[in-house]
């Protein structure tokens, strides 16, 4: 039975962004469900359909739910190993899962205040100090990154893999609001967006044309 993900709108979620490249990125067959985002009570109630957490992404496989990003990347790579979403060495997979988690639960300025949103032309905007210190840390990670593990390919640990798809929306907001970055981070969101998973995302992306009033205010 396919694999069903669960996604909202593809110009804003990156949410489900992070899930959806994972398994694209790795030709992992999967069914999309899309259910558009804050549009009121109907699509909220489809998507309690599916889990109650209420929100996207959610992925189900047969009888198995899992929501909630990073756990399903999680399952993804434990059900196809061969995607080696996660490094092998036991050190490498600490470092990825490490930035992986931080990147989850953390970066709230950065977050508020670049909310992704592929429509928006780029331009910058002045940043609070606590956004300003959020760059500059996943610039850290990314920089220390690239300089550790470099001669093992081009993203985060050598091939794209799980921290890469949970860092993946950051190189949108970086790019959408026109903030200035080291030049080895720009390689790095480069190689990114270079990615034929992450295009075809854009694409789809700049496709669309619902458009939420609360995330058009930066
Ligand atoms: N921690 C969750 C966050 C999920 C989340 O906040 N999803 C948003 C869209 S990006 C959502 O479903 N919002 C709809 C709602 O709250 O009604 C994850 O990592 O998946």
């Amino acid at each position: 039975m396919a694999l069903k993900l669960v996604i909202g709108n593809k110009n804003y979620s990156s949410w489900s962004m992070r899930p959806w490249l994972a398994l694209r990125a790795n030709n992992i067959p999967f069914e999309e469900i899309f259910i558009p985002l804050y549009t009121g009570e109907e699509d909220k109630k489809r998507i309690l359909g599916f889990t109650n957490s209420g929100k996207v992404p959610a992925l189900i496989d047969g009888d198995i739910t899992i929501w909630d990003s990073l756990a399903i990347i999680e399952y993804v790579a434990e059900r196809f190993p061969q995607a080696g979403l996660w490094p092998q060495d036991g050190a490498r997979r600490a470092h990825a899962r490490s930035i992986s988690a931080e990147m989850h639960s953390g970066f709230p300025a950065l977050r508020n205040e670049c909310g992704m949103n592929l429509h928006r032309p780029i331009g910058a905007i002045a940043l609070s100090a606590d956004a300003h210190a959020d760059v500059a840390r996943v610039q850290q990670i990314w920089t220390e990154c690239r300089e550790r593990y470099g001669k093992l390919g081009p993203f985060l640990f050598g091939s794209f893999g799980a921290a890469d798809a949970m860092f993946a929306p950051v190189v949108h907001r970086f790019r959408t609001y026109a903030i200035p970055v080291l030049p080895q981070v720009q390689a790095y969101m480069e190689t990114m967006m270079a990615l034929a998973a992450f295009r075809e995302w854009t694409r789809a992306a700049l496709a669309e044309t619902l458009v939420i009033d609360k995330f058009e205010r930066t």
